[in-house]
C-alpha cells in the first residue's frame, strides 16, 4: 500500500516542506512505498537553498492511496485531493481539530501543541529506531523548519522537546553556526524581492463565527519589521485588502515583538482585545513575539 505525504493546498511552508520531504524518507527506510506530493507554493520561508533539499511531486500517482497528513489538521486546507476517508496519519502542532481526527483514526492522530510539526517528525525517526539513517538533507530542512516556527526559539510555544531536536538534527546535518541567521536573511531577502507574492502566499482567510466575520490575517516573519512595514504598507494593504477586516502581522525576531499593520478600526480593537497590541494609528506592537496560530485561538475566545 502506497503511502502519500502531504500538506496544504494553496501554499507550504518550511515546517510543511521540511515535514513531507522527511517523513516520506522515513517511511521508505521502514521498507514503505511512499510519495511526498506538495500541490502548493513554496513560500519565502523557503530560501531556493533549501527548497532544492527536497524532491516532490504535485500530484499523486494515485488519489486513493492512504495518506499521511503533515502540519496540518483543518480539513478546509489540506491538498484537495485527499479523501478524509483515506488518512491514516495526522501530525501536526495547529490546535483546533484534535477530536475530529481522534475520532476518525485515533492514535495514529498526533497533534501536539509545540514550536514546529519538525520535532514530531523527527521524534518518529527515534521511536522507530532510525534517527542515524537519516539523510542529511531531511535533516537541514527539518533543523530549518524548527528555527523558523519557533521564531530561533523564541516563540512562546517553543517547547523543550524543539531545542532537544535541533541539537540532534545539527549534528546530523552537519550545520555551521551561523545556519540560523543566514536562513532568516535568506528568508527576508525572498520577501523584500516579492512582498505581494510572499504576503499572499502566507495570508490565512478564517471565520469566526464569534466575530460575525471573516478575517484575512497575512504573516511575515523577518529579523526587522519595523521599518519594512512602514516603507511597504502601500504594497502590503493592495496585497491583503481581499476584505475590509485585513490585517498584516510581523514578529520581528530580533526585537521580540510583533510589528502590525492594518487600517481597519476593528480589527485593531479585536487585537487590542485578543493580544493587547498597542497601536500608534495604524501600526501596532505587541508585548511579546505571537505567531498566528497562537492569535487566532485568541480570537476565536473573544
Ligand atoms: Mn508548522
Amino acid at each position: 500500500m502506497k503511502i502519500v505525504v502531504t500538506a496544504g493546498q494553496s501554499w507550504v511552508d518550511i515546517d510543511a516542506f521540511a515535514c513531507i520531504i522527511a517523513y516520506t524518507e522515513l517511511l521508505k527506510l521502514e521498507g514503505k512505498e511512499a510519495e511526498a506530493v506538495n500541490p502548493g507554493t513554496l513560500n519565502s520561508s523557503i530560501p531556493d537553498y533549501l527548497a532544492k533539499l527536497g524532491e516532490y511531486q504535485t500530484e499523486p500517482s494515485d488519489i486513493n492511496c492512504a495518506v499521511a497528513l503533515v502540519d496540518i489538521s483543518d480539513p478546509k486546507y489540506v491538498s484537495s485531493f485527499v479523501k478524509p476517508e483515506n488518512v491514516i496519519k495526522v501530525y501536526d502542532h495547529h490546535l483546533g481539530f484534535e477530536d475530529y481526527w481522534g475520532q476518525r483514526i485515533g492514535d495514529d492522530a498526533h497533534i501536539e501543541f509545540i514550536g514546529a510539526c519538525a520535532t514530531l517528525v523527527w521524534e518518529e525517526y527515534k521511536k522507530r529506531g532510525l534517527a542515524n539513517a537519516i539523510g542529511a538533507n531531511s535533516a537541514t530542512l527539518l533543523a530549518a523548519a524548527i528555527v523558523s516556527n519557533t521564531l530561533n526559539f523564541k516563540a512562546s510555544m517553543t517547547n523543550k522537546r524543539d531545542r532537544e531536536a535541533f541539537i540532534e538534527l545539527s549534528t546530523r546535518a552537519k550545520l555551521t553556526e551561523t545556519f540560523s541567521a543566514d536562513y532568516f536573511r535568506a528568508c527576508e531577502a525572498s520577501v523584500v524581492a516579492d512582498i505581494s507574492s510572499a504576503l499572499k502566499n502566507d495570508t490565512k482567510v478564517c471565520d469566526f463565527p464569534n466575530l460575525g466575520a471573516s478575517l484575512v490575517i497575512g504573516q511575515c516573519e523577518l529579523w526587522k519589521s519595523k521599518d519594512f512595514i512602514r516603507e511597504h504598507r502601500n504594497t502590503i494593504s493592495e496585497a491583503l485588502a481581499m476584505t475590509p477586516n485585513w490585517i498584516l502581522t510581523s514578529p520581528s525576531i530580533s526585537e521580540g515583538i510583533n510589528h502590525l499593520y492594518t487600517t481597519n478600526v476593528k480589527m485593531k480593537d479585536w487585537f487590542t482585545q485578543a493580544i493587547s497590541a498597542n497601536w500608534d494609528g495604524d501600526f501596532g506592537t505587541t508585548d511579546r513575539l505571537y505567531l498566528r496560530k497562537e492569535i487566532i485561538p485568541a480570537l476565536q475566545k473573544l
